[in-house]
């Protein structure tokens, strides 16, 4: 018998995706050209049995339904806001994601952005670098970290983690969610425009989706203020995008670090040129470590499938 066959929307970690192409024939959709991955779809879309993919790579309803066989498909992303995961479900396909292993690296990306951002890091190294320090004295103050009021919009493994690691800077954190938590001593808000107006940094923690789509909306972030930071390792969709950079510009809010945009790699234009952001490129869980420990679910994901196993760490 052949090897089962295995499309890859998108790769993981380079050890875990050696360690697949051992086990398995994989097809690199994520390789190929447009014509080329007609030609796979074409050649082998009857016979493939799982998908890889990830939050970046996606995988659309059109294309599940040129995969008549699918079993499978393995995400290597906790989010799987691009993935249609109800009709996957609806069909009899499994859907699997990689929870808690990058847990506490986005949470680390969280504070380090909370940090960067309200004590100014990035334009105190190009205050270093550009000699303004000997041609000018010393930078302008900042801000405390201490004290501050931390409101984490959804507060699931993520926004805990974000939670306890800011509770140790001496911030107070409270919490906007669906629904109150029985563990938590965290004050709750059932209003997020409510919570924005009684704390002075937002984080969003919140999965992408329809159901999260916008949710922070301008009012919100209005509500947030002039002394307000707005801090985003969930998805761009999240937030009304236009609306955080016209009040960044407009000193609506006072600043915002980011690792999350509404149309990634393409990030809006404003926000190179403006001092009171710091940016990344989605890449909260971007270490060696989580990375392949991510990749490792995937592997172990499929294995359990074809092994009439039960799934690791199923969607759904
Ligand atoms: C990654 C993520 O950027 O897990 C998620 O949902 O957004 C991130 O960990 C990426 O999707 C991993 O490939």
């Amino acid at each position: 018998m052949g090897k089962i066959e295995v499309l890859v929307v998108a790769p993981g970690y380079p050890t875990q995706m050696a360690v697949l192409a051992e086990r398995y024939q994989l097809h690199r959709y994520d390789l190929a050209d447009q014509a080329d991955k007609q030609q796979i779809i074409k050649s082998h879309g009857e016979a493939i049995r799982a998908v890889i993919t990830t939050g970046g790579g996606g995988f659309s309803e059109s294309l599940l339904d040129q995969l008549p066989k699918l079993e499978i498909v393995a995400c290597g992303s906790v989010g799987f806001d691009s993935i249609c995961v109800e009709e996957c479900i609806k069909r009899g396909v499994a859907v699997t994601n990689t929870p808690d292993v990058l847990t506490n690296d986005v949470a680390d990306m969280a504070l380090m952005l909370t940090l960067a951002t309200v004590r100014r890091l990035v334009p105190g190294m190009d205050w270093v670098r550009q000699g303004k320090w000997q041609q000018d004295g010393p930078i302008q103050l900042n801000t405390r970290i201490e004290g501050k009021r931390m409101g984490i919009i959804g507060l699931g493994r993520i926004g805990k983690a974000i939670a306890k690691r800011a509770e140790s800077f001496g911030m107070e954190i409270s919490y906007f969610g669906r629904r109150p938590q029985a563990d938590v001593s965290y004050p709750y808000f059932s209003n997020l425009k409510e919570m924005a107006n009684n704390v002075d940094i937002l984080v969003a923690a919140v999965p992408g989706g329809s159901e999260t789509q916008g949710m922070i909306t301008r009012e919100v972030l209005e509500a947030l203020g002039e002394q307000g930071y707005f801090i985003n390792i969930a998805r761009g969709s999240v937030v009304d995008e236009q609306a955080l950079v016209a009040l960044l510009e407009a000193g609506g809010i006072k600043g915002a670090g980011l690792d999350v945009f509404v149309d990634e790699p393409n990030v809006p234009e404003a926000l190179s040129t403006l001092d009171n952001v710091v940016l990344q490129p989605h890449c909260a869980s971007g270490t060696h470590e989580t990375r392949a420990a991510m990749a490792q679910l995937v592997v172990d994901n499929l294995a359990a499938h074809f092994n009439q196993k039960p799934l690791l760490t199923p969607v759904g």
